[in-house]
């Protein structure tokens, strides 16, 4: 039993990574099906750097893995990868090649080529000498540790030769299959890809485990667990697994309002495994509404299991009684001026239920001086000028978040918080509702980014196209892009102005302002207003495609807790679903006086994907797409 649980670890690790297997498979099927032909030996030579690059990456991160010294995948991990073990990739890749042409020479010619078979698959003796080298030079060098014997068990022997052979079947077997079809022919190049990538895990792993001290050091005991859960739904799921892996801002306000003696364990929006869990802990847990379903569950595991549980967020922060049938606390609103109480009564064992955390007047310092601690990945994520918005849609939930007030971050903490960054990058993504909330203090925030030479964009209402100093300003600072809302509906017959400032008619003229002064747009649509019907769709439609935004994004109207639409839906009793998963904007919840929520929510999916190629910029790829699919049809 013990001796399959490393392999056992190794597949669970590999299986959360299966996305990240596609990316060595995408650059040997692109190699392979059409570089070829067009590119000739700059293929070979595009091929050979992307093989590098992907594999030394991953390489790296799966060691990192098996040590403990990390425990999520990311980009970022990546990246680090790439660039610190390509070089030791390429010398290594090339004696092995070189030493195994040299032992084929060497052979009798007559057993020459099944041996050169042989070797073209011996790429495990490969894997287990760049293994050892980098888990040396990483990890054993710097601890002064000498290299130790490594002993393996027959079943671990046996399952690495089952391994091996498993990969060369997989290869010379899709050879021999019939497999026509070009997308059914990836799916061994697949297998290949994760028996290999398998197999370093796996070595990595028998390796680290002579080195008890090392994993250890990796394994400090916490005392506070944080916990970002992963959205709801198929989409959500994958994008917060894969792209919208931002390092949750609460996490640092929690930090830095923590006595610094606490230590510290992250969980940000990972698929949540039952090892996880731990007892005797406190456990403080972020909860929007569509995450509260898994938020809660997380919560109540902890719970069982002895350990103190808080909970807060936008979502139970309206709805702290449904929180508390699942943790021990629920802080209602900012953690800023609360925090520290919470972690006082935790200490004398007296937490109370709720905790009402009212927005500060002023910026807290503690947290900027965090900030001013953390490394720039940390950092780049939570930078926020403003908190609040100054409209009150009936739709969102900010303005009651921030106590309908708007605050600004003082300038020169912003600046200086830019300025570490920025030998990290230069691109910025503000955190803020709404950056023109004070124009005020937007052109002056403006002036004063604009010799920092960075480029950043955020949310903004389209009223700042109003005044083309200020947006002038704001190009000049760096801005690219702007997320814009653009809710509106039923333009066709022009007469509801709608939409925050009833400025609807003035939609398109304002969107052309601000394109002019070369800034983009990131334009976010509602659908399921009181007046829209499906006929709606087509001139909703246009209205988008008149706008063109550089990306288009498409929600349903949807009642989230905190907002007066959720308030008056309770009130007309006209929720059709409280099931908090399918409040990521995406289905329709509640029972809509024009528009029949079955047809809708089933036909929603293609809308949505189909609006957003038509009406962005994405339209010249869409085009591209039906000219190829008819060429292809045609020929
Ligand atoms: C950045 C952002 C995102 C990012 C990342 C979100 C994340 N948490 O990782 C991205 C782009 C991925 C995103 C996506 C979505 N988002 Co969003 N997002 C925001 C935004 C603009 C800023 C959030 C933020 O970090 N603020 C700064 C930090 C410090 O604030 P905070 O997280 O709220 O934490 C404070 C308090 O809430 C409290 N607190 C929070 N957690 C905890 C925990 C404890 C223990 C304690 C004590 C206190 C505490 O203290 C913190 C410090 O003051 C907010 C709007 C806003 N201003 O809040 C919307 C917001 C959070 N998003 C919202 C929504 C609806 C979504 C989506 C579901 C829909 C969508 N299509 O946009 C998706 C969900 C995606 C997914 N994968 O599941 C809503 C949530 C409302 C709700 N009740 O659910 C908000 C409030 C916007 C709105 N207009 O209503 N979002």
């Amino acid at each position: 039993m013990a001796s399959t649980s490393l392999l056992r670890q190794s597949i669970v690790t590999l299986n959360g990574l299966l996305l990240l297997l596609t990316l060595p498979m995408l650059v040997s099927i692109t190699y392979h099906a059409s570089f070829t032909q067009f590119l000739g030996p700059l293929a070979l030579i595009l091929f050979l750097f992307l093989k590098v690059v992907v594999h030394s990456a991953i390489y790296g991160v799966l060691i990192q893995l098996a040590s403990g010294e990390e425990k999520f995948f990311s980009y970022r991990l990546m990246r680090e990868n790439a660039r610190a073990l390509s070089s030791i990739y390429v010398v290594t890749h090339l004696i092995f090649v070189v030493s195994s042409l040299l032992i084929a020479q060497a052979v009798p010619a007559h057993i020459r080529p099944s041996l050169a078979a042989l070797m073209a698959h011996w790429d495990i003796v490969f894997i287990y000498v760049f293994v050892s080298f980098v888990i040396h030079q990483r990890y054993l060098r710097p601890r002064n540790l000498p290299a130790r014997r490594i002993s393996v068990s027959v079943v671990e022997v046996s399952a690495l030769l089952v391994l091996y052979i498993m990969e060369i079947l997989v290869y010379y077997g899709s050879q021999q299959l019939p497999l026509g079809n070009y997308h059914l022919a990836n799916v061994p190049t697949f297998f290949k890809f994760y028996i290999h990538f398998l197999e370093c895990q796996f070595i990595a792993r028998l390796i680290f485990r002579q080195y008890p001290e090392v994993l250890a050091s990796y394994h400090p005991s916490a005392d506070i667990i944080l916990v970002n859960p992963i959205g709801a739904g198929v989409i959500f799921g994958l994008s917060s697994l894969v792209l919208l892996r931002l390092y949750p801002p609460f996490f640092v306000v929690l930090k830095a309002l923590t006595p610094k003696h606490y230590r510290f364990k992250e969980y940000n929006r990972v698929m949540w495994r039952d090892e996880y869990y731990e007892s005797g802990k406190l456990v403080a847990l972020t909860c929007y509404t569509a995450n509260a379903a898994e938020a809660y569950v997380i919560a109540k595991g902890f719970r069982e299991r002895g350990s103190k549980v808080i909970i807060g967020g936008p979502h139970v922060s309206y709805m702290p009684e449904e929180a508390l049938a699942f943790c021990d606390s629920v802080v209602i609103g900012e953690a800023e001026g609360v925090w520290k109480e919470v972690i006082a009564d935790y200490q004398k064992g007296e937490l109370k239920t709720t905790y009402h955390g009212h927005p500060l007047e002023a910026y807290y310092d503690a947290v900027h001086e965090e900030l001013m601690q953390s490394p720039p990945y940390v950092a780049k994520d939570f930078i926020e000028t403003t908190r609040g918005c100054k409209f009150q849609c009936h739709f969102c939930s900010v303005p009651g978040l921030a106590n309908f007030k708007v605050r600004q971050k003082p300038i020169e903490q912003v600046v200086a918080l830019i300025e570490k960054i920025r030998p990290y990058t230069r691109n910025f993504h503000f955190l803020d509702n709404n950056i023109y909330s004070n124009p005020v203090y937007a052109r002056e925030l403006f002036k004063a980014l604009k010799p920092l030479k960075i480029n950043w964009s955020t949310q903004c209402t389209i009223d700042i196209a109003k005044n083309t100093e200020t947006l002038k300003l704001a190009k000049e600072s760096g801005c690219g892009c702007l997320l814009i809302g653009y809710e509106a509906t039923d333009i066709a017959s022009g007469d509801q102005l709608r939409g925050k400032l009833g400025m609807v008619r003035k939609y398109q003229e304002y969107t052309k302002i601000i394109k002019r002064m070369g800034i983009q747009i990131k334009g976010h649509f509602i659908f399921g207003f009181e007046e829209d019907t499906f006929k709606g769709l087509w001139p909703f439609w246009k209205f988008c495609f008149l706008i063109n935004p550089g990306i288009s994004a498409f929600s349903l109207m949807t009642p989230i807790p905190g907002t007066k639409l959720y308030d008056d839906m309770l009130k007309e009793d006209r929720i059709s679903n409280l099931n908090w998963q399918h409040y990521g904007l995406q289905s329709l919840v509640f029972k809509h006086k024009r528009l029949n929520n079955a047809v809708l929510s089933r036909l929603w999916p293609i809308i949505c994907i189909l609006f957003i190629y038509t009406t962005s910029q994405l339209i010249y790829l869409f085009i591209l797409m039906i000219v190829l699919e008819i060429h292809y049809i045609v020929t």
